[in-house]
């Protein structure tokens, strides 16, 4: 027999193989309607940034058309669109949050 070849398995059959899941980035898209102070209040409201970060996540929303948000587990973003999107709606904003897989 290979007591080499035995040991490795032995060792190597026990170790616990642990997944990394996959992560999603919550994205805000642009429009031409929803007032910049309610999107500072979104990013701050539901994706726990300072004022100064979320004033500069809006920012390059405005100028670029879209921008992250943060990227969660997808249970976590899913919660996080469903969330922003309610409460735009809400307040009738036409705001839009959409989720994509990194
Ligand atoms: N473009 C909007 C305005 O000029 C501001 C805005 C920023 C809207 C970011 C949506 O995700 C957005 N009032």
């Amino acid at each position: 027999p290979e007591h080499g070849h035995e040991r490795g398995l032995a060792i190597e059959a026990s170790r616990p193989e642990v997944l990394r899941p996959p992560l999603y980035q919550v994205l805000l898209l642009n429009d031409d309607f929803t007032p910049m102070d309610f999107v500072v209040e979104v990013l701050q409201s539901f994706f726990a940034m300072n004022r100064e970060k979320a004033t500069q996540v809006m920012l390059q929303v405005h100028t670029r058309g879209k921008g992250v948000c943060g990227v969660y587990t997808r249970e976590v973003a899913e919660s996080k669109v469903t969330q922003v999107n309610d409460f735009s709606r809400e307040h009738q904003h036409p705001l839009l949050c959409t989720m994509e897989k990194t």
